[in-house]
């Protein structure tokens, strides 16, 4: 067993961040959990284009507000806490943030912990990984 915590692992190289969103990794793949886990903050007024093509990606709303759609119909869906989403078929969507949005990620197969978004939105299968 192992514990970690959100405020110590802010600041480290686990913080990823980009305009739009920031996202603490607490668990890696090289946890061998065989799922990475991930506390993201994406920023009120930001839209996020993303289309996870290598990975499955479930997100549990804590707090905030955001709408997804999804891009293959065009549905819209307001996401609220208590709210998750669960991106089984590597769904390319948007999310159009009102408040900031506060979640619990997690990917299969595990980010690496270096991933940031590609011209798609996508994450490639090759980052280099955080060791700490
Ligand atoms: C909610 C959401 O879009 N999460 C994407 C993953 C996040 N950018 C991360 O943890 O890397």
């Amino acid at each position: 067993m192992f514990i970690r915590k959100l405020s110590e692992a802010q600041g480290t190289a686990r913080q990823v961040k980009s305009d739009n969103w920031n996202s603490v990794r607490l668990l890696l793949e090289n946890d061998n959990m065989g799922f990475s886990f991930h506390i993201t903050t994406l920023y009120a007024g930001t839209e996020t284009h993303m289309w996870y093509k290598n990975h499955f990606e479930s997100v549990y709303c804590i707090s905030g507000r955001a709408e997804i759609e999804d891009k293959a119909t065009g549905e819209r869906h307001l996401i609220e806490p208590g709210t998750m989403y669960a991106l089984n078929e590597h769904d390319q969507h948007c999310l159009r943030v009102q408040e900031d949005f506060v979640c619990a990620c997690v990917f299969n197969p595990p980010l690496k912990g270096t991933e940031v978004h590609d011209k798609d939105g996508a994450y490639g299968l090759d980052a280099e990984e955080v060791t700490d």
